[in-house]
Formats: structure tokens, C-alpha cells, sequence
């Protein structure tokens, strides 16, 4: 057995997991927040057979888009002033989805 950890954007996750009941995987959601944009994503936790990853990961990729998004560096003002110029933001590629796939060494339901 398997557990695939993606996280996706909190956007595509509504459509990723009705994707996944549609075709009958099971899962679960968790609201988490990027370490770099300190924005929320959501972590989804599926387990599979192993021979059931690719038709998952093929869901994942369907559902997931990548998408562009800016971050304003924070500069200390001082900062900010001696460099006399105002701080571009900078533009960063986020998801489709990043993917995780572990081997579980025991599946019990109590
Ligand atoms: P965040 O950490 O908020 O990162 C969002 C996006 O910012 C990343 O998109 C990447 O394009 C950029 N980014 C991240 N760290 C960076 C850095 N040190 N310098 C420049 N740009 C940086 P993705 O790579 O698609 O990642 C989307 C989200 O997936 C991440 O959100 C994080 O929550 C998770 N993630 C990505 N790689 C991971 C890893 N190796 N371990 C755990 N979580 C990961």
C-alpha cells in the first residue's frame, strides 16, 4: 500500500477531491500553510494500492494548474531608504501540486 501526500492550491482542492470520490479513492483534507508564501494550501492525504498511484497522480495533474503569484519582500525601512528605491515584487510559479508518494508499512482501520 502507498500514501500519497499532495499539496495543492486551496483553489483546485475542491475539484481534486470530487475528482477523486468520483472515481472512488478515499481521502482526507488538510488546511495547510506554505513555508515561503505563508499562504494556506491544503495538504490531501490518500492511500492506494500501488498499482492505483498513476491513475491518482493522472487525477492530480488533470486538476491542478499552476499559477503565478507575488510576494512583496519586506525590507526594514531604513533599509528600504538607503537603497533608495522601491522593493520589485517577485513573481514565483506555484503548484500544480507537489507530490509525495510513501511506502506504508501498516494499514489498519479499528
Ligand atoms: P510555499 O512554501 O508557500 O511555496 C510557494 C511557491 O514559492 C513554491 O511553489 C515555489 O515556486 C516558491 N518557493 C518556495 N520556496 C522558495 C524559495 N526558497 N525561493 C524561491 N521561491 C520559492 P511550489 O514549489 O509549487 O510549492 C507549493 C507548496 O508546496 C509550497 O508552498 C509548500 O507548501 C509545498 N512544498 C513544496 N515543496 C515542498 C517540499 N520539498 N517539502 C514540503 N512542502 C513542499
Amino acid at each position: 500500500m502507498k500514501l500519497i501526500i499532495a499539496i495543492v492550491q486551496d483553489v483546485d482542492s475542491r475539484a481534486v477531491l470530487k475528482a477523486l470520490m468520483a472515481e472512488g479513492y478515499r481521502a482526507t483534507k488538510v488546511s495547510t500553510t506554505g513555508g515561503f508564501l505563508v499562504r494556506g494550501n491544503a495538504t490531501i492525504l490518500i492511500g492506494v494500492e500501488e498499482t492505483q498511484v498513476d491513475s491518482v497522480l493522472s487525477i492530480l495533474r488533470e486538476h491542478c494548474h499552476a499559477r503565478r503569484e507575488f510576494v512583496s519582500p519586506m525590507a526594514p525601512l531604513g533599509e528600504a531608504a538607503a537603497m533608495r528605491h522601491w522593493v520589485q515584487p517577485l513573481e514565483v510559479e506555484v503548484g500544480g501540486a507537489t507530490v509525495f508518494v510513501l511506502g506504508v508499512e501498516r494499514f489498519e482501520q479499528l
